[in-house]
């Protein structure tokens, strides 16, 4: 997952952009990018690291100018090299920038096209460089001459969308220009705009998440529409159209389970009462499904789920209480010569309370179970500290099937719900019962049908249907080569920092 943000300013953006990213590093701490426009001169600063860890002062004073974008990563398609951070930038037509937060699911194939038909280079194994390009070609088609308008840009985006399969929320810039972003036509991944008024003029911001705006002050005007581009001109104006012949609202709803931060608000849904209503759903399913009176005490898994977990408890009207204490401050892990690096524990990261656990029949609420490795030990962790029984709950159903739009979930083999029934989970995970979200109580709560703009969930990491429509067995089983744990080490250890020269895939 990642994040993004661009904004046209009355005075320099580098801090807001700056402090934009910062809001949005949940959404991915693997590397961080601004690039700024001062006088028609672009200018780049981006590594692999936290945002704070980035920019430095003088970064910020080399990043002058009043319109930039910007990026936070976590890797999903590609790598993770410095040289893969974002925003990318291609010099023809007229200069463009972009930073993008999603997957394109015909990357390979629109590769091969930009070479072949398009005569255009890919030097990454980036699909943003591929979104990149592609806009870059589809502009290039539409302009005869040196001068282009925002005419010619929706054009250029609609071009995007005819080309371009995934997920994708992009934000471009162009000197002299403004800066674009715009929204795939099924609106999976988050995309928001808004304004701010200051002394020295209106400014507009659009961001993959509210709480960027919120925090710095902007009203949030409204989240950009599936297949919609929005231009910001540098001197201020706002144009918007629709680029997509056909679009629908189906935001991911993983973004509700857990990617964006509680205190925003995505497809005109409060992230913070979405998951209040999962715990409610969920606690009227312990309630069908579990005797009364088998719970002492709803524990929370530290972070995501304590919304959930409290809502729950409250509707359960059993106890709720913090037991796993989290430490903030993980520190980095040291290679030593001649050592392999040791995975840190889950067990560095969270303590147990033990008085909260002792002689009690717990429940412990995640807000979900992908890999259940973490949730094995938390289990263990919670016996270790005493528990009498360890009752385990998933504010999510089981999640069987990878994402292919952008979250980095690991491959299919890797899910433990892949193949197993929720018995098989419970017993894997070493728990006294096991109880899973219904994905149709899921659904209801973060969106009721008719209640809410949204016309379909993206839910295809619990029941395989994927939005787009375009995912077949051999995309998965690329995709399972390319993600599964032995094929990341292989690739992390065998990869050069600086992919140079050409591709065999083409
Ligand atoms: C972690 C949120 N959440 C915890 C992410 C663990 C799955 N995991 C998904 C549960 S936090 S496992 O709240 O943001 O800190 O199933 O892969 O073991």
């Amino acid at each position: 997952m990642c994040g993004v943000v661009g904004m046209v300013g009355s005075g320099p953006v580098n801090q807001s952009l700056y402090d934009a990213l910062l809001v949005l590093q949940h959404r991915g701490q693997d590397a961080a990018g601004i690039m700024t426009c001062d006088h028609g001169r672009l200018h780049l600063r981006k590594d692999n690291g936290l945002a704070r860890d980035v920019f430095d002062n003088q970064h910020m004073i080399n990043l002058p100018g009043r319109m930039g974008v910007a990026h936070v990563r976590y890797p999903t398609a590609g790598c993770s090299s410095s040289a893969e951070a974002q925003p990318f930038y291609v010099n023809s037509p007229y200069g463009i920038c972009l930073a993008h937060n999603g997957n394109l699911t015909n990357a390979d194939d629109l590769k091969r096209d930009l070479f072949r038909e398009d005569r255009r280079h890919i030097n990454t194994d980036s699909d943003s460089e591929i979104l990149l390009n592609v806009f870059a070609h589809e502009l290039t088609a539409q302009t005869q001459n040196l001068s282009f308008d925002e005419n010619d840009v929706f054009r250029a985006v609609s071009g995007v969308h005819q080309r371009c399969r995934g997920g994708y929320a992009a934000v471009a810039m162009i000197p002299g220009f403004g800066v674009i972003a715009f929204r795939d036509p099924n609106g999976i991944r988050p995309l928001v705009f808004g304004v701010r008024d200051t002394e020295n003029g209106p400014e507009m911001m659009v961001a993959s998440e509210s709480v960027a705006l919120d925090t710095l002050d902007f009203d949030r005007v409204r989240d950009v529409d599936p297949g919609e581009a929005i231009i910001f001109t540098e001197d201020g104006q706002l144009h918007t159209r629709q680029c997509a012949e056909t679009w629908q609202r189906s935001p991911c709803i993983f973004e509700f389970v857990y990617f964006a931060r509680p205190d925003s608000i995505i497809d005109e849904i409060f992230v913070h009462k979405a998951r209040l209503r999962m715990g409610r759903k969920l606690a009227k399913k312990i309630q069908r499904v579990m005797s009364k009176g088998k719970i002492d005490v709803v524990i929370p898994i530290p972070d995501t789920s304590r919304t959930s977990a409290m809502s729950l408890a409250h509707e359960l009207d059993v106890r709720y209480t913090e037991g796993f204490i989290k430490n903030r401050y993980i520190g980095r892990t040291f290679i030593m010569p001649g050592q392999t690096v040791r995975k840190k524990s889950v067990r560095q990261k969270l303590n147990p309370i033990d008085v909260e656990f002792k002689g009690k029949n717990v429940l412990l609420v995640d807000d979900s179970i992908v890999r259940g490795t973490t949730s094995r030990q938390i289990v263990q962790m919670a016996r270790d500290a005493g528990a009498n029984k360890v009752y385990f709950a998933s504010a999510a159903p089981p999640v069987r099937y990878p994402n292919v739009y952008g979250i980095d979930m690991p491959a299919a083999s890797e899910l433990v719900a892949h193949g197993r029934t929720e018995q098989e989970v419970c017993d894997w995970i070493g728990a006294d019962g096991l109880i899973y979200q219904d994905l149709e109580d899921l659904i209801d709560a973060v969106g009721k049908k008719g209640k809410t703009q949204v016309q379909r969930f993206d839910t295809s990491v619990f029941d395989g249907q994927y939005v787009t429509g375009d995912i077949t067995d051999a995309y998965l089983e690329h995709l399972e080569a390319c993600r599964n744990d032995d094929a990341k080490t292989t690739r992390d250890e065998t990869k050069p920092v600086t992919v140079i020269g050409l591709h065999n895939d083409r």
